[in-house]
């Protein structure tokens, strides 16, 4: 199907380096067969660009993609592993070497970033004809380092020594007018790869640039460094990845980011049904319809109309038709301080014409509603301009013609508070699409030993384009599948020790508790919880020594927004947890805490093949679904958590046997609040006041940052928000009571291997292709397979 590597590898190596093979550095190395794979699909990758530009596609409009690194992907989806490493073999190079050589594409925060590539993979396996489109940063999510136990951020310049799998398409580059500035904007374009197919998807990243080199009347007129700023000016709109993951930055860069890759992708996608289906646009929406991942391409609404009516001389009421049967929009939280909106000047002053189609889609969507007898404060409220200020997600509500959550609980909630008004007058465009993750990245590449006993058991790998083929080997735990799963578990725990020592000089032991909490820090996901809970266990075992404790490592990885002070003091606070317990000769037998620095996709790789542990443990009712619940239960993990998001869909899969969940739930949290006393929680659960004191007794040193007092305040004090907003000491007890369960459990290793299996057997439904098939039947589009 594809090319023979081991004939173009060494070449591909001498291009690169202008060496031979064999005098090549890793780097060079890791280029060339990067090359080599690009070459082994590029015919494929042409075919599949015409044959889907011809016929109905799905647009996914994103600002983020979260692609991790993308060469050992490659190789597994197209067979070629074993190939790749006898070919680096054969000039003394080693192809586990040469793959850590590959920086991580942090185009993406979280979540919303890694779905995104997600889908991407899936839509290739699925020969589905979608194409992604988002932003060439320049630099990447921040880097983290620890700096006496602080976070530290770095610049992540991550293309700077050439990347291969992304190839610049000068000749489709755009041109992007703003009021103050015009600029071009060229495409990059990365194929994705598909298992067991030859389509080849395509990820369209664009890039600003000056429309030319320089201003030569600026440079000529001795104004050198005018024509620099102006030039860097325009470099600016995709220098960086903007860092937060809850809150949005009202910035103007930000809105120039999204208009950028918005607009360029609209003519993009115009100009390409016109050369197809000839210059009427009214038929527009039956060969095109695109997803906005979040409101942060919710610009292209405006933008579609500006393009129809400026351009296309449609009349207002025909491009409004074509726009509203175009969008569909997936909303991905329900915290306030995450749905976006604008100054009004702030569009004035970029888009004056953007400003003026937002108005009379608002003078519009007014006198719709008022005819429809919708009362006029409820108008005013979800109106696109109220306030002052633009409001996105309401834009994105009004123009879609589908509104979907992320997870069951998730699009309840939207339907019955965040977006009720929306449901009550359009009900049939609310729909539910549970995420899920690629079983491709997240099982058959991360974790090769797990892997092939699948494969035994099953008989093939056919699970990896059917993850729920699984469910039918559920019976199939032998004691003889068992005792391979713990080996398999073990050997991969021991691998993952062998990684930390390295990494962050820490030693564990491949035969405690491995339990895991890896995602982004904020107050909402509770890591603080988690780190009250490892406290209260030092000081019961200080307290008691003879206390039966099973051996655990407690496991963490999470970046802060930079300005995120409060996620920062959890940070330090772990890290200072984790230094008390480390250094302390008796607990530390038994006690580990390791905080895993500069968390991202290639470090969850590691750690999600190790855990025995998932821990899923926000506050209910405020993760929208959590995605490395799914990546943890696909690899044997059981779940510690609460009933939100996905979780809930988890604990339907296994049963309450096979997860621990504990703690309110969503619907018994707004009664349980009204009589909420942190301080008699603080008094009356035992071991509480000892944690809490910890903070400012000089117990536990934030080196006079004052950090810890401020935590402590959070929980006990209302400011802006109630005290203890998200519940830590309302949930502490049940906490403890199902963690220390779990702990004791794990000592019944036949009983644990049995659970972990059905966790792995049943998470079919959270394979991204489950997820991707229920948004083909949305979109409307089939398969559309090359070969
Ligand atoms: C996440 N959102 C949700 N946002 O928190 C998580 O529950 C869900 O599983 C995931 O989306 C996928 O649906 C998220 O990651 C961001 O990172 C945004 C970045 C830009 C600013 C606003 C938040």
């Amino acid at each position: 199907m594809t090319k023979n590597l081991m004939a173009t590898v060494p070449s591909q190596i001498r291009a690169v380096s202008g060496h031979p093979a064999d005098a090549s550095t890793p780097m060079e190395v890791w280029q060339g067969l990067s090359a080599a794979v690009v070459d082994a699909i590029a015919d494929d990758w042409y075919a599949t660009t015409r044959a889907y530009r011809a016929g109905r596609m799905e647009h996914y409009f994103s600002a983020e993609f979260l692609m991790g690194r993308a060469l050992l992907n490659n190789l597994t989806n197209l067979g070629l592993v074993d190939e790749a490493r006898e070919a680096v073999g054969a000039f003394g190079q080693d192809l586990s070497e040469i793959l850590e050589q590959e920086p991580d594409a942090a185009l993406g925060n979280g979540g919303l970033g890694r779905l995104a590539a997600c889908f991407l993979d899936s839509c290739a396996t699925l020969d589905l004809p979608v194409a992604g489109y988002g932003i060439l940063y320049r630099y990447g999510l921040f880097k983290q380092l620890f700096s006496d136990g602080f976070q530290t951020e770095h610049p992540d310049p991550w293309m700077e020594e050439g990347y291969p799998f992304i190839i610049r398409r000068e000749e489709c580059a755009r041109i992007v007018r703003y009021n103050d500035l015009t600029v071009r904007a060229v495409p990059y374009d990365m194929p994705i790869t598909g298992y067991g197919t030859r389509n080849v998807g395509t990820l369209r990243l664009w890039r600003a640039e000056s429309i030319e080199e320089f201003d030569y009347e600026a440079f000529n007129s001795q104004r050198f460094t005018d024509a620099i700023v102006e030039r860097e000016r325009t470099a600016d709109i995709s220098r960086v990845l903007y860092p937060n993951d809850t809150t949005y930055e009202g910035k103007v860069l930000r809105v120039r980011q999204q208009y950028f890759f918005c607009s360029a992708s609209l003519q993009e996608i115009v100009d390409n049904y016109v050369a197809h289906h000839g210059a009427d646009l009214s038929g527009f929406a039956e060969f095109n319809s695109i997803q906005l991942n979040d409101t942060h391409p919710v610009l292209a609404i405006p933008e579609l109309m500006r393009i129809l009516l400026d351009e296309h001389h449609l009349g207002w009421e025909e491009a409004w038709e074509v726009v509203s049967t175009t969008f569909a929009y997936t909303n991905h939280t329900v915290l306030a301080e995450a749905l976006e909106t604008w100054e009004i000047s702030i569009f004035e002053k970029l888009f004056p014409r953007i400003m003026e189609i937002v108005r009379e889609i608002d003078r519009r969507f007014r006198s719709d509603l008022a005819t429809r007898g919708i009362d006029p404060a409820t108008i005013d409220y979800i109106a696109p301009i109220s306030g002052g200020r633009i409001h996105m997600a309401w834009i994105a509500c009004y123009a879609s013609y589908s509104i979907n959550g992320v997870a069951a609980l998730h699009t309840e909630i939207l339907k019955r508070d965040t977006l009720k008004e929306w449901y009550a007058i359009w009900p049939e465009r609310f729909n539910n699409k549970t995420n899920g993750v690629t079983p491709r990245r997240w099982l058959r590449q991360c974790n090769p030993r797990l892997s092939a006993l699948l494969d035994e058991v099953t008989g093939s790998d056919a699970w990896v384009r059917d993850l729920s083929a699984l469910q039918d080997f559920d019976g199939a735990a032998t004691d003889a599948v068992l005792d391979r799963l713990a080996e398999v578990k073990r050997a991969n725990k021991a691998d993952f020790a062998d990684w930390i020592k390295a990494r962050e000089g820490i030693e564990i032991d491949p035969d405690a508790i491995f339990d895991v909490q890896i995602k982004r820090l904020h107050e909402y996901k509770r890591q603080l919880l988690n780190a009250f809970y490892i406290l209260d266990l030092y000081f019961r075992m200080k307290e008691d020594p003879t206390l039966a404790v099973p051996p655990r490592v407690f496991i963490f990885g999470a970046k802060a927004a930079p300005g995120y002070i409060r996620a920062k003091g959890i940070i330090k606070l772990i890290n200072t947890i984790g230094e008390l317990i480390n250094n302390d000769p008796v607990v530390s037998k038994t006690l580990k805490v390791v905080f895993v620095h500069n968390y991202n996709v290639s470090p969850a790789e590691h750690i999600i093949p190790a855990a025995d542990v998932s821990e899923q443990i926000s506050m209910a009712g405020k993760e929208a679904s959590g995605t490395s619940n799914m990546k943890f239960m696909m690899n044997g993990a059981l779940t510690l958590g609460t009933l939100d998001g996905a979780n809930v869909e988890i604990l339907d899969a296994v049963g309450p046997q096979n997860a621990y969940i504990f703690g309110a739930t969503e619907d018994e949290l707004p009664a349980l609040r009204e009589s909420y006393d942190p301080a008699w929680h603080y008094e009356n659960v035992p071991g509480l006041k000892r944690v809490l004191d910890a903070l400012i007794d000089g117990t536990l040193d934030d080196n006079g940052s004052g950090w810890f007092a401020d935590l402590r305040r959070s929980i006990f004090e209302a400011t802006y928000e109630p005290a203890d907003v998200y519940y830590v000491l309302g949930d502490f007890a049940a906490y403890r009571e199902a963690k220390d369960r779990m702990a004791a459990d794990y000592a019944d290793q036949r009983a644990w291997q049995r659970r972990a299996w059905i966790n792995i057997t049943r998470s079919g439904r959270f394979s991204s292709d489950r997820t991707i098939s229920d948004y083909a039947k949305v979109w409307g589009i089939s398969p559309t397979p090359i070969a």
